[in-house]
């Protein structure tokens, strides 16, 4: 299995919650090491710009509220099939389907308000991560 990066977002929700804490351990437990790390109020301008693909949804404009509502802490996870595992971590987009122990059964209170964010595919982790951090600020674990 390859070594890979994903970026990870946790939202204005789960960080209100005082729970950042909580979903840091479980990335420490399961393998995923934090490489980048930072806090951020994000504008309207870079929360539309990163969620760029879902313009043409009918929840756009909802989403780009909520992820503009509060701060967000934003990290670069390390680890063998990053990408996949922290999706496993994170579970399914609504907290309802979430399977039980999953980030999002546990933390999410609804499908807008779904505590966290993960790249879906390694094109997408390469493009998130050099969104929101300068290569220069990026500390890889090994
Ligand atoms: O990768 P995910 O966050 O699991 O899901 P995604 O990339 O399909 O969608 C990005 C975010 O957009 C998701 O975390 C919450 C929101 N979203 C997705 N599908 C819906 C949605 N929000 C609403 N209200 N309704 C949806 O069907």
């Amino acid at each position: 299995m390859a070594i890979e990066r994903t970026l990870s977002i946790i939202k204005p929700d789960a960080v209100a919650k005082n729970v950042i804490g909580k979903i840091y351990s479980r990335f420490e437990t399961n393998g995923l090491k934090v490489i980048a790390a930072k806090m951020a109020w994000l504008s309207a301008q870079e929360a539309g710009e990163f969620y760029a693909v879902h313009k043409a949804r009918p929840f756009y404009a909802d989403l780009v509220k909520f992820m503009t509502s509060g701060p967000v802490m934003i990290q670069v996870l390390e680890g063998e099939d990053a990408i996949a595992k922290n999706r496993d971590l994170m579970g399914a987009t609504d907290p309802k389907k979430a399977a039980p122990g999953t980030i999002r059964a546990d933390f999410a209170e609804s499908i807008d308000a779904n505590a966290v964010h993960g790249s879906d595919a390694p094109e997408t982790a390469q493009v998130e991560i050099a969104f929101f951090f300068p290569a220069m600020n990026v500390y890889s674990g090994r």
